[in-house]
């Protein structure tokens, strides 16, 4: 019985979502697939269609009506996993910024070493970003010392999206109440799962950014982070 699971949320990802289901399918330990589309108009959503043929009980699409968001695709998604008992429940991108090979270590965080959740980090040992322009790292890497100020979490790389949880964490965190769209979900979810003092373990990863397709980042998932992160904490501190 395979007990992990790959979430890959997908908008306008054709160049990308065959090799990237792929090189997850072809690992060493077995994963499932869950892609989260948001009717991309790039029909990547039919590409996930044609696939399930060929990987057949591993490869599942969940296909939104539009955008609405990477926080509300993730939520669907962790609602299904949640539903069909995977133990363990993975964040990836589509784009391959996020490297495949380094599921296992995630894996074993939590599998081996007792972390209810691990975080592919880029912020360990320096800032380990290759092919990001400096305006998107300064924006990263600043956004990651703001986060860590204002939560005061001890955590290096808060933003992260390549993440192992165990259901148990993702049971525990009440789905509907996430307020966030936008790549600020990341946050929010690390701080819920800080507050209730589960183990969360961070393993070092390199995040090399796209080749194929487009980014997703804008102007409004920035404000987003920058005010909702300020009152995230705000509102934790009064529910003291
Ligand atoms: N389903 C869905 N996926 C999204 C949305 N926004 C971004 N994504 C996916 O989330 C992942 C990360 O987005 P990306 O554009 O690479 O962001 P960046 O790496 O931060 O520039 C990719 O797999 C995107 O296709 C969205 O609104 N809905
Ligand atoms: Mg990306």
């Amino acid at each position: 019985m395979v007990d992990t699971i790959v979430i890959i949320p997908t908008y306008n990802e054709i160049e990308n979502i065959e090799a990237i289901i792929k090189a997850v399918l072809s690992q060493e330990k077995a994963y499932h697939i869950l892609v989260v589309d948001d009717n991309s108009p790039d029909l990547t959503g039919l590409k996930v269609k044609a696939l399930q043929k060929d990987f057949e009980g591993k490869l599942f699409l969940l296909q939104r009506e539009e955008k609405t968001g990477l926080g509300t695709a993730y939520i669907s998604g962790f609602k299904w996993c949640i539903e069909k008992k995977y133990e363990y429940i993975f964040e990836m991108d589509a784009d391959f910024s996020h490297n495949p090979n380094d599921l296992i270590k995630l894996y074993n965080a939590c599998s081996k070493d007792g972390a209810d959740l691990s975080i592919g980090s880029r912020y360990i040992d320096g800032v380990n970003v290759v092919n990001w322009p400096l305006g998107r790292i300064l924006l990263s890497y600043g956004a990651s010392i703001y986060v860590r100020l204002i939560t005061r979490m001890k955590i290096q790389d808060t933003t992260a999206g390549f993440v192992c949880y165990k259901r148990h964490v993702l049971e525990s965190i009440d789905l509907d109440a996430i307020k966030f769209v936008g790549y600020a979900f990341q946050i929010e979810m690390k701080f819920k799962a800080y507050l209730k003092h589960f183990k969360i373990v961070e393993v070092p990863v390199i995040f090399t950014d796209r080749k194929q397709g487009k980014s997703k980042m804008s102007g409004g998932i920035i404000s987003e982070a920058i005010f909702g992160v300020l009152n995230m904490k705000f509102k934790s501190l009064l529910s003291k």
